[in-house]
């Protein structure tokens, strides 16, 4: 049965065309930068959102109308997975994404849990290798169950550290079935809600035991994917230890995990954590830990993780600046932990919701390309910095100096600052953004 009726696949038919249903800006197989836009952005859609996600709030009930939901428990499950594959067809899409409780039921103990699980993944390897398309990361959902209140392997109770630990075990398992590129840990309820019953040093250090746990079972059985942890600062949880990127790096040079993990970077938990999108990229990338990406976006005016599709250009362009300059994503890719608005209630939304974010990051990949390869910001930031090129400066980059000399220097000569001309390079940016609009036309 299709569930995507009336829905052809979805082709790119260039700027000018009025078309709701096809791609004006991206163009999957158009090479930029040696590389095709497909391969630059490794696509991916996230099953949560588009295949289980039902509109209700803590305002409202479910709004999302949803085909498969005529089905309930394994035979919505199955369903959920002939949706998947045919929204990926149609979509032109290689990846999804999935926590466990996603594709299947959890039933009522580890053993249920399991058996569900080897049902759905059976279908998914079967979808898989037939359509050839890839798992970007599978995780394992531990917030959302009562269990989970105090955190999983942070909770103050071992035995859920235990439970939590026979979820990954299985996702693992799981990830290595399917060749998932990355596995990642989300830590929604990893942090606290008050310091005043929180012993936060035993918390980390278990959570480290817990990551060391993990590292240890996927090289026992030969999973060689990117661990990723997803830094976000609250919400569920009023304090996440997973703070941000840099918080996160902390931790893993610590705890003695660095070279074995990297991030997953989402642009609206980069601004719950009073950074923007581009900062944690920044960040990740010059410290060679950019893994992979959930594309999404914020909203200025409220202050939770409203996980809207990616339509700001001027956000994509800064965000591929950063992947570009990565060379790519390695393992990673653009997943889609978005959602359609709760009025947004139709299946067909959901295509929309794609498009949307396919082609506003197609667009911030082509500006974001041209400008790097004009060196528009690289020569601004080489002329920035030159005076550490020679004389004084080169001392001190060099480490030939000392304070007792730059006191001399400092004496001796007047300092002469230069406008950093920010509003000039804003300027140009949106000349970039535009030209990109404007020759995508066919
Ligand atoms: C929630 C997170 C979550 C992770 C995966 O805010 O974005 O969906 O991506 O657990
Ligand atoms: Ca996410
Ligand atoms: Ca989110």
């Amino acid at each position: 049965m299709a569930y995507f009726t009336g829905v052809e696949k979805i082709k790119y038919e260039g700027s000018d065309s009025r078309n709701p249903l096809a791609f004006k800006y991206y163009n999957a197989d158009e090479t930029i930068g040696g590389k095709s836009l497909r391969d630059w952005m490794k696509f991916s859609v996230a099953y949560w959102h588009t295949f289980t996600m039902d509109g209700s709030d803590p305002f409202g009930l479910p709004t999302m109308e949803r085909p498969w939901d005529q089905y309930a428990g394994m035979e919505q499950a199955r369903a959920r997975v002939e949706a998947n594959f045919e929204f990926i067809d149609k979509l032109g899409l290689d990846y999804f994404a999935f926590h466990d409780v996603d594709i299947a039921p959890e039933g009522n103990n580890l053993q249920e849990y399991s058996d569900n699980l080897d049902d759905i993944v059976a279908r998914l390897k079967k979808h898989m290798q037939a359509q050839n398309v890839s798992l970007l990361w599978n995780t394992s959902n531990m917030f959302h169950h009562p269990r989970f209140m105090f955190g999983a392997a942070t909770s103050n109770n071992a035995d859920v550290f235990a439970h939590a630990a026979a979820k990954v075990k299985k996702q693992l398992v799981i990830a290595k079935e399917l060749n998932a590129s990355n596995y990642v840990f989300w830590g929604g309820r990893e942090g606290y809600e008050s310091l005043l019953y929180t012993d936060t040093k035993l918390e980390l250090d278990n959570l480290a035991r817990f990551y060391h746990m993990a590292l240890d079972y996927a090289k026992e059985i030969g999973f060689d994917g990117q661990f990723l942890i997803e830094p976000k600062p609250k919400e569920p949880t009023k304090h996440q230890y997973d703070f941000d990127t840099a918080t996160t790096y902390a931790f893993l040079q610590n705890y003695d995990l660095a070279d074995h993990f990297k991030v997953n970077i989402e642009a609206n938990h980069a601004t719950l954590a009073g950074h923007t999108f581009e900062h944690e990229l920044r960040y990740a990338r010059e410290h060679g830990i950019l893994g992979s990406v959930d594309a999404n976006q914020g909203d200025m005016l409220l202050g939770w993780d409203t996980d809207e599709f990616p339509s700001d250009i001027y956000n994509a362009t800064l965000a591929m600046y950063e992947i570009l300059k990565n060379g790519g994503l390695e393992k990673g890719g653009l997943n889609f932990d978005a959602k359609v608005r709760r009025p947004s209630f139709e299946p067909i939304d959901l295509v929309h919701g794609h498009i949307v974010g396919m082609d506003t990051f197609a667009l911030g990949c082509r500006a974001a390309q041209r400008m790097i390869e004009d060196r528009v910001l690289e020569d601004i930031v080489e002329k920035r910095y030159e005076s550490y090129n020679s004389g004084i400066g080169q001392a001190i980059i060099e480490g030939k100096t000392s304070f007792r000399e730059l006191e001399a220097y400092a004496k001796e000569n007047t300092i002469k600052v230069e406008s950093g001309r920010q509003e000039m390079i804003k300027g140009i940016l949106n000349q970039y953004i535009l030209g990109a609009g404007v020759t995508a036309r066919v």
